[in-house]
């Protein structure tokens, strides 16, 4: 075989979606780096995907399929063909459904892959076929997507990289420097030419740091901050009266509603002084390009839409979209959906007429142990993602997982949490195993895929995978059985320059050169005008005007009596990419923690010291760890850092204490609306 070399991309959850270059030798991956002709990521990778080629090799990698042997949960397998675990899934499956019909089955699955047809093809089709229940909702990015599509019509932004143009950049809870290292040097870029670079995050984080100006509010306080800033802009005249009155609806019901919500009002709410408040909206409604950029902290709480909503709606009135550098930057995905790929062809045509029982993918624990479920979930399948560690409300997880009445099939790379509960685990192919097209939701270039080497093992790609199940349950339908060169000819729009695409690595998003795209209004919504009040929102039950309503565990809640603390589980370890690698001794092992980080007034309060052991606990779960004093945090706000496996926690992680409540709207998880009690630990 010799040595070669081919271009790929990173296909992690993470907005960077970095080009490499991966080197085989005699079929074994022995080389991974940056691709230096990638124009965002530069030949740069991260502290995670720089030991990829130790994660493919790595002695733990599940290499053949295996059925339990041991109680659920107790993670004892003997190894089996293929053949005999498909046997085994057919015939489990098949008993269930025959009793309780398809909707017994429930799919569970996440983004541990990015790629297009690993992420996204056959699956609808084969879970169609079997007339399995649906999922719905999002812990990551639905949320801010259905908000900023409130007040716009669609989730289409800023290009993040127009922040070089921007004069202001607010960091609206977003850790760039960490989650998305690659857009740091065009935020430092902006700077050098003058920009101010402001963060509003209730936590000291690294891009805090660095910025110009930290503004820390309480969690899930920001509806009260941004209708206070909307008050002073209105009050002050900060506004772009003709932006507002071509491209908007609903100001004057806006400007009432905000009429009451001044500075002083909101000051309490955020734990800010209504200065900091004021002077910030002006600050803002006095610079023409000003940028906002979100990614996911502020969407993971109750009203997390509505923030999303609320932001979005800012530019629109000081008109900062008028201006390069100004608006409000986001995830890019709809860009690449609407000129180069199309994920609808990966859906039966049918599928949005015949809904099936559908299940918010947050609440997987709920969905699982919900007596009242009729049919009950008696089959689950779950691939690319972690939930016994990522989703909130572990407690429920667990229980659900492990009910010994449910079938349990995992496709997994490692022997994770997860796929301890299994019945069956199914190994899955490694990136630089796989052939994709890579999006991205952080810049507007499409990344290619070529597989360096065939997949270890007996592993498969995602891909395979459903081909192979539907195979085994005897479903013929030629879209289970395309190959993927077809699958991603069929997603790629017919003008993508696929030479380019395969040459390069990556190919520009066609159209998108300087985006500017409500510099002229043009919304998508059914007006062509942002909606400041909106119809839509009030037919479903939300309010018509972004307004702030309290949240039953949120800041100023009753609750707060009991548990006083509100707990953040900030997820974002340079060394873990979510719960990946956290099982990989060379990361876990640079990595400190996991701890109890409070402030040490709060500390102080009970008693506790750095070092200490302590318990934080509310009616969920408890978990001891380690004190550590943080200059992170605020007084009222407790940190524990999400990521580590479970036994790193002493088998209770950190989503063991965390909410499992719905967003307004998006279908997320409100994990930050979580409250606690921090005690010494009984010793
Ligand atoms: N190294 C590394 N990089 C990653 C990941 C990783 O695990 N490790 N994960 C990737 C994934 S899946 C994602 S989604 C992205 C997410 O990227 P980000 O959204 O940037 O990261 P988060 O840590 O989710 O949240 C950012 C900040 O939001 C703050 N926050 C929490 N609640 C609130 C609130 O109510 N209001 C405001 N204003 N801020 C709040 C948190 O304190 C946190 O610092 O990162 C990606 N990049
Ligand atoms: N408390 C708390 N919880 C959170 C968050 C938080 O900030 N705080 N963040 C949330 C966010 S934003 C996100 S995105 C989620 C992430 O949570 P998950 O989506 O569950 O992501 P990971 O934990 O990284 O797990 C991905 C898994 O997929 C596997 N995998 C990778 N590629 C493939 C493949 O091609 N095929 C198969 N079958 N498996 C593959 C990996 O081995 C890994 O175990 O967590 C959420 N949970
Ligand atoms: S995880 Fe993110 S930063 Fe790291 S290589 Fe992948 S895309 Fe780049
Ligand atoms: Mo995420």
């Amino acid at each position: 075989m010799g040595t070669i070399q081919v271009l790929g991309t990173c296909h992690h959850d993470c907005p960077d979606s970095c080009g490499w270059t991966a080197t085989a030798e005699d079929g074994v991956l022995t080389n991974l780096r940056g691709n230096p002709e990638h124009p965002f990521s530069k030949g740069e990778l991260c502290p995670k995907v720089n030991r990829f080629v130790h994660r493919v090799n790595d002695p733990d990698r599940l290499l053949h399929p295996m059925i339990r042997t041991g109680e659920k949960g107790a993670g004892e397998f003997r190894q089996a063909t293929w053949s005999e675990a498909l046997d085994h899934i057919v015939t489990e499956v098949n008993a269930r459904r025959d009793q309780h019909g398809g909707e017994t089955i429930l799919p569970w699955w996440s983004a541990g892959t990015q790629g297009t047809i690993q992420q996204s093809a056959i699956h609808p089709h084969f879970f169609h076929r079997l007339g399995a229940m649906e999922q719905a909702g999002n812990v990551c990015g639905a949320v801010a997507a259905v908000g900023m599509a409130a007040a716009y019509g669609s989730t289409r932004g800023a290009d993040p990289l127009q922040l070089e143009h921007s004069e202001l950049v607010i960091l609206w809870g977003t850790n760039t420097r960490l989650t998305n290292r690659h857009l740091w040097p065009t935020v430092e870029l902006a700077r050098s030419r003058g920009a101010k670079i402001v963060v509003v995050d209730p936590m000291k984080t690294i891009t805090a740091d660095a910025a110009d100006q930290h503004i820390q509010p309480l969690p899930g306080t920001d509806m009260a901050l941004i209708l206070a800033m909307m008050h002073v802009l209105i009050d002050e005249d900060l506004l772009d009266h003709a932006y507002i009155a071509d491209h908007s609806v609903g100001f004057d019901e806006l400007a009432a509603s905000v009429n009451d919500r001044t500075p002083e009002w909101a000051a309490p709410l955020c734990g800010l002084d209504a200065d900091t408040i004021r002077t910030f909206a002006r600050s803002y409604g006095s610079t023409q390009a000003a940028m906002i950029r979100g990614l996911v902290g502020a969407e993971h709480h109750a009203h997390g839409g509505s923030v999303f909503r609320s932001l979005s709606l800012l530019p629109v009135l000081t008109g900062a979209w008028r201006h390069r550098g100004g608006g409000m930057a986001r995830s890019v995905g709809a860009w690449q959906e609407l000129a180069d790929v199309d994920y609808g062809v990966f859906s039966p045509p049918t599928m949005a007429a015949e809904p099936r029982r559908s299940y918010l993918q947050p609440q997987l624990g709920q969905a699982l142990t919900d007596p009242t479920m009729d049919p009950p979930v008696t089959v689950l399948f779950a691939w690319s993602g972690n939930p016994a560690l990522s989703m909130p409300n572990t407690g429920a997880v667990e229980a659900g997982l492990r009910r010994t009445d449910l079938f349990t099939v995992v496709s997994e790379q490692f022997m994770t949490d997860t796929a301890r509960f299994a019945d069956v685990v199914l190994p899955a192919a490694m990136q630089t195993e796989t052939l994709d097209i890579v999006p991205s939701w952080g810049h507007l270039w499409l990344g290619w895929n070529e597989p360096a080497t065939p997949p270890m093992g007996e592993a498969v790609s995602n891909t395979e995978l459903f081909r192979r199940l539907a195979a085994a349950f005897d479903f013929n339908e030629p879209e289970l059985h395309l190959d993927d060169e077809d699958l991603i000819e069929l997603a790629l729009h017919p003008d993508v320059d696929r030479s380019e695409l395969r040459t390069n690595g990556f190919v520009r998003i066609r159209d998108t050169d300087d985006l500017m795209p409500y510099a002229d209004g043009g919304f998508a919504t059914a007006s062509g005008k942002a909606e400041f009040a909106s119809d839509a929102m009030e037919a479903i039950g939300q309010p018509r005007v972004p307004t702030w309503t309290p949240t039953p565990e949120g800041a100023g809640s009753e609750l707060m009596e009991r548990f006083p603390l509100m707990l953040t589980t900030p997820k974002k370890q340079p060394r873990f990419l979510n719960t990946s690698y956290s099982m990989l001794e060379a990361h876990h092992s640079r990595e400190k923690g996991p701890f109890i980080e409070l402030d040490a007034a709060d500390a102080a309060a009970r008693g506790l010291a750095d070092g200490d052991t302590a318990t934080a606990f509310n009616d969920r779960g408890r978990i001891t760890l380690t004190v550590q004093i943080s200059e992170r945090l605020r007084p009222g706000l407790a940190a524990i850092a999400w990521g580590w496996v479970g036994d790193a926690y002493g088998g209770t992680p950190a989503n063991g204490l965390t909410n499992d409540a719905t967003t307004d709207i998006g279908g997320g998880a409100a994990y930050g609306d979580t409250l606690v009690q921090v005690e010494p630990a009984a010793v």
